[in-house]
């Protein structure tokens, strides 16, 4: 089968949401058939819907893969329930949303996919990670990231500095 570009937005507002993040974009970096082709930066972003809770990191990536689209999802859904599983004790289930965004040009609407992510268009943390992936991109509809990101609502979003990892020596 040939390589499709698929683009899967990532999120999560329980305690450290981007090292839930990060390791989310190592298990995808792991997947068989499927190459990473570059990780956007994180961004914090206030909550969409209640706002009894806390604001959530998101970021995207772009993948290469020779899988299907419902075998990317199965990979996504799988790598969800690893990340809940690993924090439920501390911090209940939704530790990590995996939205597939987008897949080549298709455009799929069965009951398991959605095809671009039905909100895709609304969401500011979505668009502009997109657009720092791939600036060019358009929706299959021939809509450009750019146009949409212009008229969607403002979520705030502020770009999170990269973590360091390798502590600067004193002195
Ligand atoms: N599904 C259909 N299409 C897709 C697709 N393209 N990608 C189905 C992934 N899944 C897709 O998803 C429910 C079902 O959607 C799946 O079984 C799949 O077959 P879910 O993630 O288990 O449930 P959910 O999280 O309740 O739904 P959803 O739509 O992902 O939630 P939302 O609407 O994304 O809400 N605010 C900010 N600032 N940032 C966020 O990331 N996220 C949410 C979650 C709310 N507010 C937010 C954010
Ligand atoms: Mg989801």
């Amino acid at each position: 089968m040939a390589a499709s570009d698929a683009f899967v937005g990532l999120g999560s507002n329980m305690a450290d949401p981007s090292t839930q993040l990060a390791g989310a974009v190592a298990r995808l970096a792991a997947l068989s058939k499927t190459e990473l082709v570059a990780q956007s930066p994180f961004y914090s972003s206030k909550p969409v819907g209640p706002q009894d809770q806390p604001d959530f990191v998101n970021g995207a990536v772009w993948l290469r893969t020779q899988l299907t689209a419902l075998e990317l999802l199965d990979q996504l859904q799988a790598i969800e329930q690893a990340h809940g599983r690993e924090r439920i004790r501390h911090w209940g289930p939704r530790t990590l949303d995996l939205d597939l965004l987008l897949y080549g040009d298709e455009t799929i609407t069965s009951e398991r996919l959605t095809v671009p992510h039905a909100e895709l268009t609304n969401r500011d943390f979505v668009i502009q990670p997109l657009l720092d992936l791939d600036p060019q991109r358009r929706l299959p509809d021939g809509r450009s990231l750019a146009s949409l990101r212009q008229q969607c609502p403002d979520n705030n979003l502020q770009k999170l500095n990269p973590v360091a990892r390798i502590p600067t020596p004193p002195g």
